[in-house]
């Protein structure tokens, strides 16, 4: 029996922590508006959570220094980050989506992927189901968002960012190879700046060119990551929209006020930070077990470090021997750091940890 081939949709907010902003205050409607650490007049040395689209026309984006941003756009609208108020709204964002969706993982704060194949025959209904969707967020939250819909994750989460905001695309798998070729590689998944750099050496820039390389030589240069990249470059994504509860990893990071190599501050700093996350982790019943600690020092090299512990936790005396654990070999003398940040991912939620447990 041959499977009927599978319609994926993706679903992403627009401009999501300053859009929640605006809502709540009318008066900074128009004006450009970004959400993320105090710029200080120019001074302050955090970065940009996001910007709003009036705030982007003047370049200012996401993980820039707030320092740029202050430059490019000194009359926008700055605000705190408030992690409570958007995490409430992105909940019930996800609760109108899973309604949806047989088959439903949320991807990160404001996104989601949602297998219809069972809810709609083709991709006419896809639309209109995309279209109901939008129109039931808005409603109910009086939030815009934009959907992609492709017949993999991987050209659904693609076509979400390709009009945006407020956008609907369709790329039907007949279409895939034809919407990706023009696109950057770095908007495939997992083809972060270090890859796109090292496929710049080889003249890669475009997912088309990445998909005329010769594949083989492409497992030459990433091993077994260059087949995964042949295949996503051709529009070929296998992987499953897997029934998992909450998101995939939840972080914080600070950026001190001054680099500095007191190690035993530094230290206090990752307590916390952990102390923070475990918080956060709580309060969404979630457990964890991987922690990855960042590390950026003065001059902006940035390490990370990962462990995967040998039990999903969600214990604070574990998360911070582990982190500091983890940071230890980044204390050099004659080094000074500039940020350090700390995330918890591989999660699982209370409900099916209780589970598991009924079993074991
Ligand atoms: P995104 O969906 O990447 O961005 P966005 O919703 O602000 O804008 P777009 O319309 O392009 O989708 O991220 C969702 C939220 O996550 C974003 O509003 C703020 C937060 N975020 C950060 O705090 N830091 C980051 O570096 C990024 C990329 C996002
Ligand atoms: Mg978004």
């Amino acid at each position: 029996m041959s499977e009927r081939k599978r319609i994926i949709l993706h679903v992403d907010m627009d401009h999501f922590f300053t859009a929640i902003e605006e809502r709540e205050n009318s008066e900074i409607r128009g004006k450009p508006v970004i959400v993320g650490a105090d710029p200080k007049d120019g001074k302050g040395r955090g970065v940009v959570s996001t910007a709003n689209y009036e705030a982007r026309k003047f370049g200012v984006r996401s993980a820039m220094p707030i320092s740029r941003a202050w430059k490019l756009c000194p009359e926008a609208v700055y605000l705190p980050v408030n992690y409570k108020l958007y995490a409430a709204v992105s909940e019930r964002i996800i609760n109108i989506l899973r309604k949806y969706a047989d088959k439903f993982e949320q991807w990160g704060i404001d996104e989601a992927f949602l297998d219809v194949t069972a809810n709609v025959s083709n991709y006419d209904e896809a639309e209109t189901w995309a279209r109901k969707i939008k129109k039931d967020i808005l409603n109910q939250t009086g939030l815009t968002c934009s959907v992609g819909i492709g017949p993999n994750k991987l050209v659904a989460k693609i076509a979400s960012d390709f009009q945006k905001p407020d956008g609907l695309t369709i790329v039907r798998e007949e279409q895939a190879e034809e919407f990706l070729n023009p696109l950057p590689v770095r908007k495939l998944l997992w083809v972060g700046r270090k890859t796109e750099e090292r496929l710049a050496v080889l003249g890669i820039r475009t997912i088309g060119e990445l998909a005329r390389h010769e594949p083989s030589s492409l497992v030459d240069v990433f091993s077994g990551m260059g087949s995964q990249m042949a295949l996503m470059a051709h529009g070929i994504d296998r992987s499953e929209v897997e029934q998992r509860e909450g998101i995939k990893s939840t972080s914080r990071d600070v950026t001190f006020q001054q680099d500095t190599s007191d190690f035993d501050f530094v230290l206090k700093v990752l307590d916390d930070l952990s102390e923070h996350l475990q918080k956060d982790a709580v309060g969404h019943g979630l457990f964890f077990r991987t922690v990855t600690v960042r590390v950026r020092y003065e001059n902006f090299e940035t390490h990370t470090h990962s462990k995967t512990l040998p039990l999903i936790t969600n214990n604070l005396l574990e998360l911070k021997r582990t982190a500091r654990e983890l940071i230890q070999p980044y204390f050099k003398p004659d080094r000074k750091i500039r940020l350090i940040g700390v995330r918890v991912s591989n999660f699982m939620s209370t409900e099916k940890q209780k589970t598991l447990s009924n079993v074991g």
